[in-house]
């Protein structure tokens, strides 16, 4: 120890507790977003395992760096000193290396306790589900299925709802590659990885919108895959689940061929299709996800549609309504791509178009 090392020692501890009282008490909004008032009970438990793990890791990381730069100056070289002076000699201070080595592993056997206890309530939960839903990664959207619902939501036309103060389960898997379904504000990801299930279980605690982003690398499309997350009161969520019953019954709206117009369906393509067809279109054997459309219509080589029909207007706009699962892979269907009934009607009379 050298001059001022007591002082110094004081200053670094007053630090630490000055950057503990602002992780504790501070906004901190700004590292972890809605921090003041936590979505979910889990947002909570994360919260609280980061605070514990700034608190600590901030004041090591000021007493090391802060003990550098004091020993560094205290015990320089002075002007006229010779380089080759040999120092004090230290031998083992065996109380301070017994301190050294209990303390920070101590430290770590608390953070993996709590950290296992974070773990398994995400895991298992903390109450019985009253609510399981199921999302499924595709490239590159979300699909979202309810119990009671027959047709599934898509993210590319429709939020995810929760209810508020329901304890949920939420199934996460993938149709295709892996992906991962996270929302910053609930503080859990889980990726969706095909024939594996996994699960998340919460509790939201207020009613907001937030957004759902796929944080798995998983195609060109990538930084697409978003979605929105509407938590609600219990009444308007199942407001939401009936209206989607029994618009499933009902069917899209109704789909009118001939108001379709070329340029308005080539507008629609390049933004909708575009990931999976090439663009401008190319013949047939010329793919990239999916097929060239180009000549879909009077193609010799290729005469029939994937679906084996023969390629009327009606026959294209039934593949682009219900999708198609053929040899050369999954083309999605209206609800997934997004397309209304005038979408499918414009896309339709610009595929035609194609000669
Ligand atoms: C996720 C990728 C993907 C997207 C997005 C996609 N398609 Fe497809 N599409 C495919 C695949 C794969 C096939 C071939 C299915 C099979 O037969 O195996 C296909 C087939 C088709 C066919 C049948 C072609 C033929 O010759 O029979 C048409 C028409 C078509 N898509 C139009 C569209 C339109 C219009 C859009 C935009 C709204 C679109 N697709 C968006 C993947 C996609
Ligand atoms: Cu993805």
């Amino acid at each position: 120890m050298g001059p001022g090392f007591w002082p110094v020692t004081f200053l670094m501890l007053a630090l630490s507790l000055i950057c503990a009282w602002y992780f504790l008490y501070g906004n901190i909004d700004w590292i972890l977003p809605g921090a003041s008032n936590p979505l979910t009970d889990r947002t909570n438990d994360i919260d609280a395992l980061f605070k514990f793990m700034a608190v600590s890791s901030t004041a090591i990381m000021i007493f090391v760096a802060g003990y550098v730069i004091y020993f560094g100056v205290v015990f320089r070289a002075r002007p006229g000193e010779s380089r080759e002076a040999v120092g004090v000699p230290v031998h083992d201070a065996p109380k301070l290396e017994f301190w050294w080595t209990v303390l920070p592993s101590l430290l770590l056997v608390v953070l993996t306790a709590l950290s296992i206890v974070t773990w398994y309530k995400i895991y298992f939960g903390t109450a019985v589900p009253a609510l399981t839903a199921e999302v499924i990664g595709h490239q590159f959207y979300f699909e979202y299925r309810y119990p009671g619902l027959k047709n599934s939501v898509y993210s590319k036309t429709e939020a995810m709802h929760l209810p508020v103060g329901v304890p949920v389960r939420i199934l996460i898997t993938s149709a295709d590659v892996i992906h991962q379904f996270w929302v910053p504000e609930i503080r859990l990801k889980a990726s969706g990885v095909p024939g594996l299930v996994q699960n998340l279980n919460f509790t939201p605690e207020h009613a907001g919108t937030y957004s759902i982003a796929c944080s798995e690398f998983c195609g060109p499309d990538h930084s697409l895959m978003q979605g929105q997350l509407i938590v609600e009161p219990v009444a308007a969520f199942n407001a939401w689940l009936e209206k989607e019953k029994t618009a499933a019954a009902a069917g899209g709206g109704a789909l009118n061929l001939a108001e379709g117009t070329a340029d308005a369906g080539k507008a629609t393509f390049a933004q909708k299709c575009s990931a999976c067809h090439n663009n401008p279109p190319t013949p047939f054997d010329q793919k990239l996800v999916g097929p060239g459309l180009l000549h879909i219509t009077d193609d010799p080589a290729h005469p029939n549609l994937v679906s084996g029909k023969p390629p009327t207007p009606e026959n294209i706009a039934d593949i682009l309504q219900n999708g198609f699962n053929g040899p050369i892979g999954q083309m999605p269907n209206a609800q997934a791509n997004g397309l209304s009934s005038k979408d499918i009607a414009n896309l339709v009379a610009y595929l035609v178009s194609l000669k």
